[in-house]
């Protein structure tokens, strides 16, 4: 009764109709409040006055033929971007005038044709581009131009770039050809809506409603990847499901390929292995068997009937309880032959998996890997990608590159790197992760000498075998703001950025996100960068300190867990913790691991001396007395590692929160709250590991340092609600 008389009050009255009106407004301003949604792709008005009206002018009229899918994104995307960064779109007709940007190819512009561009361009291969200056009839001109329109497309994004970072655009002469061919997301996103190892909600793929119904996010998700030259979306789980390879999910998926083409990224899908069986009624998936053979032709045909540019399988075969050749005495290289053979007339191809281990506890987990394929070494179809992990164990804070890099001479590799943090906090904390790629990619292998970096090992195949690669599990998902975590989004950004171009670096990479993101203030734009280069390391202290890994913990890779241990898998194999020291002996006096890399590096990691201390207990059992580069004894070390790890996550706190007014309240309250929770966390990990750690070490604290607040068994049943096995599997 009483909400009907204010709604006749309101109604009646003026001056409710004024409380009315006020009150829409407030709503809607807190509803246009940021949320992250627009990820880097923020175009918001160029306050800089004279900057804005330079760009204008060098902005008037856009020539482009719309009538090409790949060159209409483009021409919509800079409508956007203009409107927003300059307040108005340029004109679109064939009149040249002093600030005529030409955008498109050789075939779709005649104006380009004319130019006589064509041997710059052709430098540019399938999907690079130039963006030039040039005068043409007097008139100042602007061009993007490719072989491809895909690659016009992505020019148009690098444009945009420079105008978002403020970039003088008067004396452009780029050229940019990505290093890598293959620039690949593996989503593991699962066919009920959950994300293995995803913290940013659920699926972003509506299987129900599709094919009837491609979300307008499906768009946003191709312009983001597009906008980093990422070219390629795994779109289920590598813990994969047949049902996704039947023709009702076909359908399904060949209606997100189609959304996702103007934009360059093909769609895969993984296969699991036992598919013939399960969805094609077979009696075997044996590799060798015609039968299972031909059941994969037939499959392949049929997809690409759905999909006619699908990109190929990405496979986990024996690995973790997942299906494979080996269950029928096969090698892995029977198993991808036979689906790369499938493929192979249709230009797909296959990726895959070289994480594989032997499930026990007497053997190191570090070897199995390049064992496994080092064998295999030339066996695989010239279609298939072997993809291991950045490092042998899982995508740890901190890992050595994996031996297989550098070593598999005649089959090439993809990279596998996660974006997502499964051993980084989850989506609560704040990890720039491009210097951890970089760390891997910058390593040098010397398997051809000095100077045979990772990056260079993957860059190399192209050469040598037509084809090269790199691949991530994305942090993507239903959130609002894509990644969970609004400093996530950097790390997708970065991914794809280094996927194009190895050689970029971190921080580089770092300011255009921040400007992107927030704002062009440098006191801001240098805080920001420094908290997020900091934060890897920070991460590396409190998590895997010292060459340290796999001791969170395991059921829910969250946490720590150095004393974890149950049936099968006990984390003192990755610490070996007792009285004399600390750190897994993978010399040839351990495991050996150190044999898998060249000489010169084998060398370098069996003596604690020359060993990098960042790789020290990965490779050593130290003593705790050992007197470390600081001077400090091992243990010394380790505890302060773990409390300067904690004073920076405070540090970075503290930076964000001098930042309050200098970013939109809500994305400023929603890192706050996060580094809060980073801060408790660190402390969990730190005073949790050094009291474990001090029942074999039987050290004191340094006298330097306040003691743990509890006792161990305190940090030992801290609960983690979110127990992801129990939800998930
Ligand atoms: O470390 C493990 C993860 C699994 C994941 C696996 C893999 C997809 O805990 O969740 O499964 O790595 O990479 O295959």
């Amino acid at each position: 009764m009483l909400s009907y008389k204010l709604y006749k009050f309101f109604l009646m009255n003026l001056v409710g109709r004024i409380i009315v009106i006020v009150l829409f407004m407030t709503v809607s301003a807190e509803s246009f409040a940021e949320n992250g949604y627009e990820l880097w792709m923020r175009y918001r008005n160029i306050e800089e006055k004279n900057l804005a009206s330079t760009y204008i002018n060098s902005i008037k009229n856009i020539q482009i033929d719309r009538s090409f899918p790949s060159l209409k994104a483009a021409a919509d995307e800079l409508t956007l971007a203009l409107e927003g960064l300059l307040g108005e779109v340029p004109v679109s007709d064939t009149t040249l005038v002093d600030g005529t940007l030409i955008i498109g190819t050789e075939t779709s512009s005649p104006m380009i044709r004319n130019l006589k561009l064509s041997s710059k361009i052709a430098g540019t291969g399938d999907e690079g581009y130039i963006i030039q200056n040039i005068l043409i009839n007097g008139k100042s001109c602007i061009v993007i131009a490719s072989n491809t329109e895909i690659g016009a497309l992505y020019g148009t994004f690098h444009f945009i770039r420079l105008l978002q970072t403020r970039q003088d655009i008067s004396e452009l002469n780029i050229l940019e050809v990505p290093k890598l061919k293959f620039r690949v997301l593996n989503h593991w996103d699962n066919l009920n809506g959950t994300v293995e190892r995803g913290y940013a909600g659920y699926s972003l793929w509506d299987w129900q409603r599709l094919p009837m119904y491609v979300d307008r996010r499906m768009i946003d998700y191709a312009r983001a990847n597009a906008s980093v030259g990422i070219n390629g979306t795994v779109l289920n789980n590598v813990n994969a499901n047949s049902k996704s390879l039947t023709r009702e999910y076909l359908i399904k998926a060949a209606a997100l390929a189609d959304a996702f083409r103007p934009y360059g990224i093909k769609v895969y899908l993984t296969a699991k292995f036992s598919a013939p069986i399960e969805i094609g009624g077979l009696k075997t998936a044996d590799p060798l068997d015609p039968a299972v053979r031909k059941w994969w032709k037939n499959k392949v045909n049929d997809i690409y009937r759905y999909i006619p540019d699908f990109g190929g399988f990405l496979v986990k075969a024996n690995s973790e309880g997942q299906p494979g050749p080996q269950d029928y005495h096969r090698t892995h290289a029977d198993g991808a032959n036979m689906m790369a053979e499938a493929l192979e007339p249709h230009g797909g191809i296959v990726m895959w998996r070289a994480f594989v281990y032997e499930n026990s506890r007497n053997v190191d987990r570090a070897l199995n890997g390049y064992n496994e394929f080092i064998k295999l070494n030339g066996k695989f179809n010239k279609n298939v990608f072997v993809q291991p992990k950045n490092g042998a164990i899982d995508f740890q804070p901190r890992e050595p590159f994996h031996p297989l890099f550098g070593k598999m001479t005649d089959t090439p590799l993809m990279m596998e790197f996660q974006i997502t943090q499964e051993y980084l906090g989850y989506s609560t904390n704040l990890v720039y992760l491009a210097p951890l790629f970089k760390e891997t990619l910058d390593s040098d292998t010397y398997t051809k000498g000095k100077g045979t970096t990772v990056a260079k090992v993957l860059e190399d195949y192209q050469r040598s075998n037509g084809m090269s690669g790199i691949a991530a599990v994305p942090n993507i998902g239903s959130d609002i703001n894509w990644t969970g975590h609004l400093f996530g989004q950097a790390n997708w950004f970065a991914y794809g950025l280094l996927a194009w171009n190895p050689q970029r670096t971190a921080e580089e990479i770092a300011d255009d996100w921040i400007k992107m993101t927030f704002n062009h203030d440098k006191d801001f734009i240098n805080a920001i960068r420094e908290m997020m280069i900091l934060s890897r390391e920070t991460a590396v202290k409190i998590r895997g300190a010292l060459g340290l890994n796999h001791i969170m913990n395991f059921a829910t890779h969250y946490g720590p867990g150095p004393w974890y241990k149950d049936n099968h898998w006990d984390a003192r194999d990755y610490h070996k913790a007792d009285t004399y020291g600390l750190g897994v002996d993978r010399t040839a006096t351990g495991s050996n691991v150190v044999a898998q890399y060249a000489p010169e590096l084998s060398k370098l990691f069996s003596d604690p001396k020359t060993c990098p201390q960042k790789y020290l207990l990965y490779f050593n059992h130290v003593a705790w007395g050992y007197i470390m580069p600081s001077g400090r004894t091992l243990w010394d070390e380790l505890v302060h590692q773990y409390f300067k790890g904690t004073d920076e996550v405070t540090q970075m706190r503290r930076i964000w929160d001098t930042m309050e007014g200098k970013v939109d309240a809500q994305c400023f309250n929603h890192v706050k709250q996060l580094l809060k929770a980073q801060e408790d966390e660190a402390i969990w990990w730190r005073d949790g590991s050094v009291l474990y750690f001090q029942t074999f070490s039987k050290l004191p604290i340094p006298a330097d340092l306040p003691k743990p607040e509890h006792e161990l068994n305190y940090y030992k049943r801290i609960p983690f609600p979110y127990d992801w096995n129990g939800i998930y599997k």
